[in-house]
């Protein structure tokens, strides 16, 4: 494991320096330096789940088939295009959440002189997929399929968080519309697919599967992904800062939260009211008011219960799939997460 990180991290050392000679570039050294400084700063920083997967799950389709070193270099600079969309994302989502932290540092916009450059340098991360994919999967038979991918993938994040966006503005005005099913599509779409169908997705493309065949496989990501949102919810307030390398923000910012909605199911009229005049506030003090709520209602004991149902659950529709390979990629997912601190 230890051995795929670092033949992983090198394959980043490889993009990186291929992208900071890109010949569709007039390049100096200014520019290269604020690139080099941004990647170091935003890419390779977090826990590479995502795209270390792309390997992992390769290693499984071909069933204990060596890979060859070609195999393996193809395969992590996927999982590197997935780090680079996650880059993106976590750049511009921490300025629209307006958040402090990210992997134990601040945020990149916060960061001395950066400030809005930060929204240019999402835009270059962003751009970086189709450059990396261009020069090393132009010539592959599915790189038509693999370029479809991103993009499908992309515009779903991009509608989930723009819902997850305009959701607070319907909750600032009447808490009561959160629920459920509000809260089910906004972490499915802004989530889910970028997350755990794409890395799955990646290694079936490079294995030479079709995609539209393996619709059942997408659904038990899903469903995955969205267990993934609630744990993030539930850290959110209850994780540990230190380990989980942000500070939340989700009740200042009035999101349509798990824990709201969990919250709102078995308040009484009562706990409800300071809800209502707690929830969405800046203020520290509102803030400890929500979150005393959430502890007088044991939301703690309401997640550890959610989770292991979730587990059960995950795992029998993993057990239902007719390949063992594949079982034995989604298994391996759903153990990376279970439970997780971080
Ligand atoms: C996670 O939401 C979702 C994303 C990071 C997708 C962002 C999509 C864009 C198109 C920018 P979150 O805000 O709960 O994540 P975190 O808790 O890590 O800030
Ligand atoms: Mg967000
Ligand atoms: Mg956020
Ligand atoms: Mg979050």
């Amino acid at each position: 494991m230890a051995d795929l990180k670092s033949t992983f991290l090198k394959v980043y050392s490889v993009l990186k320096s291929e992208l900071l000679e890109d010949p569709a570039f007039e390049w100096t050294h200014d520019s290269r330096q604020w690139v080099e400084r941004m990647l170091e700063y935003n890419v390779p920083g977090g826990k590479l789940n995502r795209g270390l997967s792309v390997i992992d799950s390769y290693k499984l389709l071909k069933e204990g088939k060596e890979l060859t070193e070609d195999e393996i270099f193809l395969a992590s600079a996927l999982g590197w295009c997935i780090e680079w969309l996650q880059a993106y994302f976590l750049v511009l989502d921490d300025i629209m959440d307006n958040s402090h932290t990210r992997r134990g540092q601040p945020c990149w916009f916060r960061v001395p002189n950066v400030g809005m450059i930060a929204v240019n340098d999402g835009v270059l991360l962003r751009n970086h997929i189709p450059r990396i994919l261009r020069k090393h999967f132009r010539d592959k038979p599915y790189y038509v399929e693999l370029l479809d991918l991103f993009n499908e993938v992309e515009f779903q994040t991009a509608s989930g968080q723009m819902i997850d966006l305009i959701t607070t503005l319907e909750g600032a005005k009447d808490l009561s519309k959160y629920n459920l099913s509000v809260h089910r599509r906004i972490v499915q779409y802004k989530t889910a697919y970028y997350s755990f169908y794409l890395s799955v997705a990646c290694a079936l493309l490079i294995s030479g599967e079709n995609l539209d065949n393996h619709i059942d496989v997408k659904n038990i990501l899903v469903e995955m992904g969205v267990y993934f949102q609630v744990q993030d919810d539930y850290l959110d307030c209850f994780g540990d800062p230190e380990k989980i390398g942000k500070i939340g923000t989700d009740i200042e910012d009035f999101k349509c939260s798990w824990l709201v909605v969990k919250a709102l199911e078995l308040s009484s009229e009562e706990q409800k009211k300071v809800l209502y005049e707690n929830y969405g506030k800046s203020n520290p003090a509102n803030v400890a008011n929500v979150k005393a709520l959430y502890k007088e209602l044991d939301l703690q004991g309401v997640f550890a219960e959610f989770e292991s149902k979730s587990y059960e659950k995950l795992t029998a529709s993993i057990e239902a799939h007719p390949s063992k390979a594949v079982q034995a990629v989604l298994k391996s997912f759903l153990g990376k997460i279970y439970k997780r601190q971080k």
